[in-house]
Order: C-alpha cells, then sequence, then structure tokens
C-alpha cells in the first residue's frame, strides 16, 4: 500500500582505525529494541547519505566522522512491524583513542567496540538490516 512505501535508514560501520573493530549498541524502544544495531537514522530531506551518516553519528556517539563514504545497500521488511527500509550503509574510520559517548541513552543501552567478523556470534540477536548485511557478499577489509 501506499502508507507502507519504503523508508530510507543509514546504518554506519565506524572501525577504529588501525582495528577491524566497529562499533554496536543495543537498541531500546519498540522497533528493534534489544538488539544489537549500527549507529544510523533516516535519510533526511535533501540529505546525502554520507551527511546523514555524520549527523547521526555526532547525535547518537558524539563522535565526528572525518570522510564517511559510501558502502552497500540491503533491502528488508520488519516481520514484527511490516515497515520497508532501504538501508544504506556508509563506512568511516576514527582515530584509535576516540570514545563514543551514549548520547541518546533512551534509544540505547551502550556502544561497544566489536570485532566485524564475530559481530554474528557475540552480538545476538542482531538488528535486521545488520544481520542481512552480515549475509550480503561485502566485506569491508
Ligand atoms: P531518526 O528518526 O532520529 O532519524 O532516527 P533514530 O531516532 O536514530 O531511529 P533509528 O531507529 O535508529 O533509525 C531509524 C530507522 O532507520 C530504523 O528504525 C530503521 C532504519 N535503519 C535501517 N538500518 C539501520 C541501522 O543499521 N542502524 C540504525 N540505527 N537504523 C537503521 O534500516
Ligand atoms: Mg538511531
Ligand atoms: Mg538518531
Amino acid at each position: 500500500a501506499q502508507d507502507q512505501r519504503p523508508l530510507v535508514g543509514v546504518g554506519v560501520l565506524i572501525f577504529q582505525e588501525g582495528t577491524t573493530k566497529c562499533l554496536v549498541g543495543k537498541r531500546k524502544g519498540p522497533h528493534g529494541g534489544g538488539e544489537y544495531a549500527l549507529p544510523g537514522g533516516h535519510l533526511e530531506y535533501g540529505e546525502s547519505f554520507e551527511e546523514c551518516a555524520a549527523r547521526e553519528v555526532l547525535e547518537e556517539a558524539g563522535l565526528q566522522l572525518a570522510s564517511p563514504t559510501f558502502a552497500y545497500a540491503i533491502n528488508a521488511v520488519f516481520p514484527a512491524s511490516g515497515k520497508h527500509y532501504v538501508t544504506v550503509f556508509c563506512r568511516a574510520e576514527v582515530p584509535a583513542g576516540a570514545q563514543p559517548r551514549n548520547l541518546e541513552p533512551h534509544k540505547c543501552e551502550g556502544w561497544a567496540w566489536v570485532e566485524y567478523a564475530s559481530l554474528a556470534h557475540a552480538c545476538q540477536p542482531l538488528f535486521l538490516p545488520l544481520a542481512k548485511l552480515l549475509d550480503s557478499p561485502y566485506r569491508p577489509h
């Protein structure tokens, strides 16, 4: 139906420079609560993917991204809500010493650095878009 048309979400793979660890947080709230996801949010009117990535990461984790770049895209219908999202994933690196802050504690239990290769085991249950990214052919390294 028309009111079910897809929305665009942007998820951000933030790697600690010189490592293969990325930032993950456990979501709170009705949409994916209790599930592990990358920082991110809705693409706003007129925004580029990279602008959205930088804005959401600053809002949610207080990290400034120098130059996020497009990484991959997936398509997902959430079984619980029936909502259809196209998720655009961007990636960026932050200096090894950069520490995230949990700036939206009502939406996220906290941020942690996790090895990308162990996300599927270490971070269960996964938010559907992240599960799909991990199942995709995309390889960040
Ligand atoms: P916003 O409305 O402030 O922009 O977003 P938010 O408050 O940060 O909400 P969110 O739930 O974190 O993001 C909005 C939607 O974006 C989310 O409900 C589904 C979609 N989304 C994806 N993939 C990803 C992802 O990897 N991470 C996050 N955080 N959201 C994603 O489709
Ligand atoms: Mg968010
Ligand atoms: Mg947000």
